[in-house]
Parts: C-alpha cells; sequence; structure tokens
C-alpha cells in the first residue's frame, strides 16, 4: 500500500491532482452536507446532490489450488463497442517471484460471462454524457482531455474520479468491471503477464513512458524510459492507438495511455470482499516508466497483475474509464 502511495504522489509533481471538495467517499456511501457536486438535474429540491452513490458489490471469491480452465456456457450478448468476454477460472496475481508483495499470493478466481468495452472512454463520450445533464464536467486545467473537447475527442476522458467513472457507465447502460474481471479480460487464461503476451513493452504495443516522454520531462522529475523508441504520444493517445498490443480477447489499450477505474475496493489477495476507502484502478498509464536508477521500482508497471488504488475522489490525468456491461 504504501509504495502505491508513493506512485501517485510522484506523479502529481508534475500532474496534480485535486479533490472534490465536499464530496467524502467511505467504503460504502458518501458522506456529505449539501453537495452540490452532481449535475442540475439530479439535485433535491434543496438544490443538494444525493446522499449516496452505488457502488457495485464485489462477489465473494475462494482461493484453491491451480484449476482446470471451465468456460461458461450461459449465453450473453454484447451491445456495440463491447466485446463478450466468456466465463472462466483464472490465476489471478503474479508468481511470488514475480510483482509487488499486493500481487501475491496468485489464487483462482472464477469470472461469469460478461461484456467488457474495446476501448477507453472518450473524450467525445462523455461530453454527450455532460451535455445530456448526467455527467459533470472534468476539471478545467490544461492536462485533463475534457479542456479540450475541440482537438481530443477521440482520446481518452481522464481526471475522473470514481463516482464519476461510476456516474458516466451507468447513463452509457453498463457499469464498471470488477478487479477481477479487469484483469482477466487483460490476460485470459494463459498466465500472461501483459495484454500481447510474455514480450516486453515497446513502442509498438502501447502508449507509456517511450523516449519522448523522458525527452519532455522536467529535470525536477526525470524519467527513465520503459522501452525504447518514441511512441508518438507524450501524453495519452487516441484510443485504440495500438492494435498489437491487443488483449487475448482483442481489447485494445489495457496496458498504457490511461489507468481505468475498476468497482472494487483495495483488498489483500486472496481476500477480494474487504472493507477499504480506495478504489483499484489497473493498466497503467502514458507516464508509466522503468525503474528509477539502482532501482528494481518500476513507475506503473504495466503488467496485467500489477494493482493500484487511490482514494475514490482523486482525479489524476492518468486515470480514465472503461466501461462492463
Ligand atoms: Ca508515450
Amino acid at each position: 500500500m504504501r509504495a502505491k502511495l508513493f506512485l501517485l504522489r510522484a506523479a502529481a509533481v508534475v500532474l496534480p491532482l485535486v479533490s472534490l471538495g465536499s464530496l467524502l467517499v467511505t467504503h460504502s456511501s458518501v458522506a456529505q452536507t449539501c453537495n452540490h457536486d452532481c449535475p442540475v438535474g439530479a439535485r433535491d429540491a434543496h438544490g443538494c446532490c444525493p446522499a449516496t452513490v452505488t457502488i457495485h458489490a464485489v462477489p465473494t471469491l475462494t482461493a484453491t489450488a491451480r484449476p482446470p480452465v471451465t468456460v461458461a456456457t450461459n449465453t450473453v450478448t454484447c451491445p456495440s463497442g463491447y466485446v463478450r468476454i466468456p466465463g472462466a477460472t483464472y490465476m489471478m496475481g503474479a508468481p511470488d517471484t514475480e510483482g509487488d508483495p499486493d500481487e501475491h499470493p496468485q489464487h483462482a478466481v472464477t469470472v461469469a460471462t460478461f461484456c467488457m468495452a474495446r476501448l477507453e472512454v472518450t473524450v467525445a463520450q462523455y461530453q454527450s454524457c455532460v451535455t445530456a445533464g448526467m455527467c459533470i464536467a472534468t476539471k478545467n486545467e490544461s492536462q485533463c482531455n475534457g479542456t479540450h473537447t475541440d482537438t481530443m475527442g477521440t482520446h481518452p476522458i481522464n481526471c475522473i474520479s470514481f463516482p464519476r467513472a461510476l456516474a458516466y457507465c451507468n447513463w452509457a447502460g453498463g457499469r464498471l468491471p470488477t478487479e477481477e474481471e479487469w484483469e482477466y479480460a487483460s490476460r485470459g487464461t494463459d498466465g500472461r503477464r501483459y495484454p500481447w503476451g510474455n514480450a516486453a513493452p515497446s513502442a509498438q504495443l502501447l502508449n507509456a513512458c517511450g523516449d519522448e516522454c523522458v525527452a519532455q520531462a522536467a529535470a525536477s522529475d526525470a524519467k527513465v524510459a520503459l522501452y525504447s523508441g518514441n511512441d508518438g504520444w507524450v501524453g495519452t493517445a487516441p484510443v485504440g492507438s495500438y492494435p498489437r498490443g491487443a488483449s487475448p480477447f482483442g481489447l485494445l489499450d489495457m496496458a498504457g495511455n490511461v489507468y481505468e477505474w475498476t468497482s472494487s475496493p483495495y483488498c489483500t489477495y486472496p481476500v477480494h470482499n474487504c472493507t477499504s476507502n480506495y478504489r483499484m484502478y489497473r493498466g497503467g498509464g502514458f507516464y508509466s516508466s522503468g525503474p528509477a536508477a539502482g532501482t528494481t521500482k518500476y513507475i506503473g508497471a504495466v503488467t496485467s497483475s500489477t494493482r493500484n488504488g487511490n482514494n475514490a475522489t482523486e482525479e489524476s490525468s492518468v486515470v480514465g474509464i472503461r466501461c462492463a456491461k
């Protein structure tokens, strides 16, 4: 947990985080005194926003020895823009010899068939929800893509808090994926390290911190490239720009570009239904870089098992949305 907190503070040097003012989120509810952080249409007769937000329940899971892969036979159909992810049992987390302590122990998880959006939510999609009066515009800061709706419509929305991510997916007819669903959608059942397989990250597979990012980074926050070469984008890239980095199910940007909120609390494996003020986000972002000199610690590793969590109110420029259904 401490290491993850450090990562967010490090990112904040260049990418400042801003809280939502009066919005205070706990593990199960939002405590507030006449909070105005919601669309006008959603406010009550006193001009106050609803007292609670819905946080999806996390299924109870059990850890067992490595299981045979079982594929569910139920018939889930997915709408346009979503990919059907067939239910299965897979090994969640990293082997003991890899990854961070919070990725251990690796354990069996069964996920039911569900639908996952092929792409991250774009600025244009989020703006449609804002126009409809059901989402709130992101903060007006230069590193927030929603500030540039005229030029960045195909880029992922960022600077988005957990409640706002929930609100968007609900408006779009979906929900946020659980952490268990997210990791399975990213790596499937064969134990691969990254969405595309076990090959090391490269400028052709994802948008993280390549040579372009190192050249741009401030001297006070010098970066170490995750890979050599220029991936084309210092900040976010238009969603779906790296088809060679697709997951086993054809999902794009499951590594890099922006992290993606999940509905899950930050629990210690193999527990998944703990109480926590944190919510998990997954996948690494455009700022994910290599280990600093003299260390082996990656800044925001992009493996499919890497875990990150933060307070639900945070609005980081490296965190966005991908909906499930
Ligand atoms: Ca980049």
